[in-house]
């Protein structure tokens, strides 16, 4: 588990939604999740992300047994298949049961805001804890999208929730922050946090980016007559996103296919390695013989 936050190159997290209705699987059933999760890995995901509910736009609740018997088969035979896992949920009690399954990753979208015994349950389990920023849950966060300066409101409540989750336990090196893109914002809040990603660097602590096929590259994408490409036909931008991400030393980057973005963190590795160090001038350049004259 240490391993994942040791100094590297950007951690790939692979996408595995175990859901009916995922919005970025084009609502494609996964018939095999275990065999799909031990390819993502074998394709280069460091981690493997379980999901047992959907948390696209509009969608409810799913019952929490119902998301344990989505999860936790799946979990058990990652973890037999030697595959880092993390499990995406909002739920103190699945995350429990999936850290005792051998997940190593609690991915909590809601930033322990959706259940209160969140956070001192992480406490208590050997496992990183990702701490996304939230408003509400999906069928309302669309009206939660009201910032005055997202980049600054989107830092100062990562910054409280994080101040929450210390205070109940958790330890502060086994936290990984994340925007949250899409939940409660706009494609111009995503953008503007994607733009902002140095003011959430100076809480000092690794950042993970879920852009992944979501809306804002869709309406970015979009064609002359306004068509937005179905999620599958954004893997590009994603991988582009990656690139851009990783280039500035992102932790990780959460994506659904996971070669392009593998790619993407090499090309962005070589290119840093490539680029020469900046060089002071031996000697002083000598000024522009008008501004010389102008300051004598
Ligand atoms: N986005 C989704 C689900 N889980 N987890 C983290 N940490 N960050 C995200 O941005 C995130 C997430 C929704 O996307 P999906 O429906 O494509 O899985």
């Amino acid at each position: 588990m240490d391993r994942l936050l040791a100094p590297g190159p950007t951690r790939v997290v692979g996408v595995l939604n175990v859901t009916p209705d995922s919005f970025s699987d084009g609502g494609h059933h996964v018939a095999d999740p275990v065999a799909r999760g031990v390819a993502l890995h074998a394709a280069g995901a460091d981690l493997v992300d379980v999901g047992g509910e959907s948390t696209r736009p509009g969608a409810g609740r799913v019952d929490a047994g119902e998301e344990l018997r989505r999860v936790l088969p799946v979990v058990e035979g990652l973890v037999a298949a030697g595959v880092p896992v993390s499990v995406d949920t909002m739920r103190a009690a699945t995350a429990r049961a999936v850290v005792r399954a051998g997940a190593v990753v609690v991915n909590d979208v809601s930033g322990g805001l959706a259940d209160p015994a969140m956070a001192a349950t992480v406490a208590g389990l050997d496992c990183l804890y990702v701490l996304s920023h939230w408003r509400g849950p999906s069928d309302v966060m669309n009206s939660l999208a009201t910032y005055e300066h997202v980049v600054r409101e989107v830092g100062a409540e990562l910054s409280g929730r994080l101040s929450a989750v210390v205070a109940a336990g958790v330890a502060r090196e086994r936290i990984v922050l994340d925007p949250g893109l899409g939940f409660a914002k706009t494609a111009e809040h995503d953008w503007s946090l994607l733009g902002g990603l140095a003011e959430l660097e100076r809480l000092a602590l690794p950042l993970l980016v879920g852009a992944s096929r979501k809306r804002f590259l869709g309406s970015l994408l979009a064609g002359p007559d306004g068509t937005v490409p179905p999620p599958a036909e954004r893997d590009a931008a994603t991988a582009a996103v990656t690139a851009l991400a990783a280039a500035r030393g992102t932790w990780g980057v959460r994506v659904h296919d996971v070669p392009s973005s593998v790619a993407a963190v090499r090309v962005a590795g070589a290119w840093r390695r490539a680029t020469p160090p900046a060089v002071a001038p031996a000697v002083a350049p000598e000024a522009p013989a008008g501004l010389a004259a102008a300051s004598s």
